[in-house]
């Protein structure tokens, strides 16, 4: 009985262990950084149509950050004025490890509006390449470097936490991932811009704060790099035409599964893509390049390339042939030059 209950015991655990996914992600939140290059996050940047010009204004709060337009009304010298203020923020993503791929990333903050008046309000985060230096001069960014709305206050309530989905693939896993968050509507005049120069959106601005501090959070979850090998034919190598098995069964993924192996066979510059650990290809002659791109179960990938000739091999009946019809050849010339002999025999005779 006693040895019964062992194995129940031991089959249930090993049912519960079979249910346990193994851990392959890494995660990590981590705060903006409040002081880069002196006080950067303190340099708001904006943006004018009438004036066609840029300040940086003062910041004195301590614990929020505050992001918003405190232009928008009616100048009888420069006409309408809509300011657009821009913040950096910046994540130190350097302690991701070397051999990590951070496969999911977003930004998080909470927020309010210093001013309710506003009825529409969007943030925007564009992902920038600052460096370790920053002025006003440097806040040129382009829609390629659009990454998302952090939120829409036409459609997301007030005060609370709200996210957006930045490209995991601009993560800098050596050093700063730097943003800018922008207020949207730049350059645009509001529809509901009223005659009395004072329009819905005058003076608002949003504030991010948590009860301790402003709170931008840059949350990631990261992966170790799987491993993709190429066995079953060396880089380099002569192959003779027909089937040949591509193995990449040598390919790993150290904390987790590979999922899938897409092979890209390249001849003539014309691509072929089979799939599957160890496929079979037929190669005809020619020069090929294989890449092998290994896919892990967090989507996190990698690739191995092998170049190498294949041609076609003369085989055993083939050289047998060739030999009888050399001999052939030869035999018919020695007996053509003794007829020649024998005729000019004669000839002479
Ligand atoms: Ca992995």
């Amino acid at each position: 009985m006693k040895c019964r209950a062992v194995i129940v015991t031991l089959i249930a655990l090993a049912i519960v262990l079979g249910m346990v996914n193994v851990v392959s992600a890494n995660t990590y939140s981590i705060d903006s950084d409040k002081q880069v290059n002196g006080n950067l996050f303190s340099h708001n940047n904006t943006y004018s149509d009438a004036l066609n010009g840029s300040q940086i204004l003062e910041y004195s709060g301590g614990d929020v950050l505050q992001i918003g337009q405190w232009g928008g009304w009616n100048d009888s010298i420069y006409g309408y004025k809509h300011w657009v203020l821009r913040t950096y923020i910046s994540f130190n993503t350097s302690s991701i490890p070397d051999n990590h791929t951070v496969v999911s990333a977003n930004i998080s903050m909470v927020y309010g509006f210093a001013n309710a008046f506003s009825s529409y309000y969007e943030l925007e985060v564009y992902n920038i390449d600052f460096g370790d230096t920053l002025d006003a001069d440097d806040w040129t960014i382009s829609d390629e470097n659009y990454e998302g709305v952090i939120f829409n206050k036409t459609t997301e309530g007030f005060l609370t936490r709200h996210t957006t989905d930045v490209s995991a693939n601009n993560i800098n896993t050596t050093g700063l991932t730097q943003y800018v968050l922008k207020t949207s509507q730049e350059g645009s005049i509001p529809s509901n811009f009223t005659s009395d120069g004072y329009s819905a959106l005058n003076s608002s601005a949003i504030d991010i704060f948590s009860l301790s501090g402003y709170e931008i959070k840059l949350n990631l979850i990261t992966t170790e790099t799987p491993e993709a090998r190429i066995e079953g034919i060396q880089n380099g190598s002569q192959q003779s035409v027909g089937e040949i098995t591509m193995d990449g069964s040598g390919s790993y993924d150290g904390d987790g599964t590979v999922v899938n192996y897409t092979w890209k066979i390249t001849k003539d510059g014309v691509d072929e893509y089979v799939y599957g650990e160890s496929p079979t290809y037929d190669f005809e002659e020619g020069d090929y390049t294989i890449e092998l791109t290994i896919t892990d179960d967090l989507g996190a990938t990698a690739t191995s390339t092998i170049t190498f000739t294949v041609y076609t091999e003369i085989g055993f009946l083939q050289l047998g042939l060739i030999s009888i019809l050399f001999l052939l050849i030869v035999l018919l010339t020695i007996g053509k030059i003794k007829d020649g002999l024998t005729s000019d025999r004669l000839r002479e005779a």
